[in-house]
């Protein structure tokens, strides 16, 4: 089955349905690998994109969708991404030569399927709490590097950032942390899509001091912001997520840089749309997609400069 990308908002069992067909159609450079189940036992899958060459473990870009269930445009954009290096090889192929893209539309699987069914705003899991009343914790509190600090992060069970009773207490914190530690050995840049704020978030979340590689993150943010300004005069704020947004505990981005050893580690947020930001209409898809890819494009070249191709 094919997707168009910019016509609608797919369901999980759509994007993974489209998933599952891309290694019949490029035999030689898609593979689909199921990582692990949400905790409603739903199936999160990862796709490996690869030039075809047979090289194995060259460098990695990981790039992940939907860790908070609402940000719709999150999966659109990986499926958008999957699309350029799959069916646009011929333009994209540098990025393909010495690197492989590895992404996961839908994280938080559990969550997604509910803003479809019940909740169009939630952003959580679905695993219940220790309080009745509240269902859900926030997978970008949960990881356990640096977790449980109260700036940052919530120890109430109703609250949205809600870091659960123990780090990696959601399967789907444990599925994210497995393929972040799967790859950690040629990790160059973990990617994690989130919506909205046009804004490239960088480590640290937990502190206000600046890792040690802050200069060359951002040397690669700031490659993203200006190529996206300069295509389509998108405007982007880029710095650490302590400056440019507020102190995050738990969250993917600090365990990708502290334990999973990414060169270079970001949330981007995409553009808003619609009433609350969080939900844009299909006919913003392709603004947004179109002009974030300009972006993503752009910071891979840089990281692949950068960081080179040996892993
Ligand atoms: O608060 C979050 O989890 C992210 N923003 S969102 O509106 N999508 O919920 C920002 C996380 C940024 N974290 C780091 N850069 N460490
Ligand atoms: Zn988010």
């Amino acid at each position: 089955p094919h997707i168009d990308v910019l016509a609608a908002f797919y369901t999980l069992a759509e994007i993974n349905e489209y998933l599952d067909s891309l290694p019949e159609r490029y035999p030689r450079r898609a593979q689909v690998k199921l990582f692990g189940w949400s905790y409603e036992r739903r199936p999160i899958k990862v796709l490996t994109i690869s030039n075809g060459d047979g090289r194995r473990n060259k460098p990695v870009i990981l790039i992940d969708g939907t860790v908070h269930a609402r940000e719709w445009i999150s999966p659109s954009m990986a499926l958008y991404i999957i699309q350029q290096l799959l069916e646009h090889f011929e333009e994209n192929q540098e990025l393909l030569q010495d690197y492989d893209w590895v992404i996961v539309p839908v994280v938080n699987a559990d969550g997604y399927e509910h803003t479809h069914s019940e909740a169009r705003y939630w952003r959580k899991t679905r695993k219940p709490t220790s309080d009745p009343e509240c269902v859900g914790t926030d997978i970008n509190r949960n990881f356990g590097y640096e977790w449980g600090h109260d700036e940052g992060s919530s120890s109430l069970p109703c609250e949205d950032i809600y870091r659960g009773e123990r780090p990696f207490d959601q399967p789907e914190s444990q599925v994210l942390r497995d393929i972040l530690l799967h790859h950690s050995e040629r990790l160059r840049w973990y990617l994690s899509l989130h919506s909205f704020g046009n804004s490239l978030l960088l480590p640290w979340g937990y502190t206000n001091t600046l890792p040690n590689n802050y200069d060359d993150m951002m040397a690669v943010a700031d490659a993203g912001a200006m190529a996206i300004v300069h295509a389509t005069n998108g405007i982007y704020s880029y710095g650490s997520t302590n400056y440019v947004l507020y102190p995050t505990s738990g969250d993917t981005v600090d365990y990708a840089l502290g334990v999973a050893n990414a060169s270079v580690a970001m949330t981007m947020e995409l553009p808003a749309g619609g009433f609350l930001g969080f939900d844009p209409w299909v006919s913003h898809i392709e603004g947004i997609v179109t002009e974030s890819w300009v972006g993503v494009r752009a910071m891979a070249v840089e990281v692949i400069r950068r960081y080179g191709s040996h892993s």
